[in-house]
């Protein structure tokens, strides 16, 4: 076996950025050029947790603010060992949403603190790198209708947008903004190439962790 270890790589972005198309494009091409590369997603709606989470998105059942922000984290916590074992294993790892995505949700409802919603993924596997698909809320809802699922308002995104902006402020993280008002490939282009060289920086480290 490799003692290289994977790289973990995020997409963050509002809603309709185009964050899912890219994340498989990203797995598709990592995969084509012979490295191993695996897609994870968050929600990840399959567990017992992420079906609580699911039902509350759809509105199928309502949820506590706090209560539901603190499912979304142990959504994130129940794969931790899963993820660092991939890691370990050389596979990379390209996740649809992370603790970024948590905070900034929930701190765009009204009485929670930044910092409030960061405290419990303190200590995830920190990401060697964050890639933010850039969209103004209006071009994302262009992109059809938003849904029917809770936070789906061109007003809330706003907020959301404003969160992430700040979360970006933070230099402990290595964000990259990407520009994903361009075409399918002209974006996947950029994210491919910021993936290989962070694949490359990434392998010879330990993982870090989140915030801490
Ligand atoms: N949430 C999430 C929290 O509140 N707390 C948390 O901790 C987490 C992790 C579910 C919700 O949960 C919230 C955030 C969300 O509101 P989800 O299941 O990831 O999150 O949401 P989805 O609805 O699956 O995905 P998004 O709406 O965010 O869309 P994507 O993935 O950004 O966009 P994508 O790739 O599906 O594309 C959308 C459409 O645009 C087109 C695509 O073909 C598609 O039709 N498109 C483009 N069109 C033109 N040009 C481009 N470059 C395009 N790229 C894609
Ligand atoms: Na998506």
């Amino acid at each position: 076996m490799s003692c290289r270890r994977g790289a973990l790589i995020v997409l963050e972005g509002v809603d309709r950025a185009g964050k899912t198309t890219q994340c498989q494009k990203l797995v598709h091409a990592l995969q084509q050029s012979g490295r191993a590369a695996e897609m994870m997603r968050f929600p990840d709606r399959t567990t017992k947790i992420g079906q609580l989470i699911s039902s509350y998105l759809e509105k199928k059942s309502n949820l506590e603010d706090h209560t539901v922000h603190l499912l979304f984290s142990a959504n994130r916590w129940e794969m931790v060992p899963l993820m660092k074992q991939k890691l370990e294993q050389g596979i990379n790892l390209v996740v649809d949403r992370y603790a970024f995505s948590g905070v900034a949700f929930t701190s765009a409802k009204p009485g929670f603190s930044l910092e409030w919603c960061m405290n419990p993924d303190i200590g995830l596997p920190k990401p060697d790198l964050v890639m933010f698909l850039q969209l103004n809320p209006n071009m994302a809802a262009d992109r059809g209708e938003y849904g029917i699922e809770r936070y789906e308002t061109s007003a809330f995104q706003r907020t959301v947008h404003q969160r992430f902006e700040e979360l970006m402020q933070d230099s402990s993280v290595n964000w990259k903004v990407i520009d994903a008002a361009r075409t399918i490939e002209e974006v996947h282009k950029d994210i491919k190439l910021l993936s290989e060289c962070i694949i490359s920086l990434a392998e010879n480290q330990p993982v870090g962790e989140l915030w801490s």
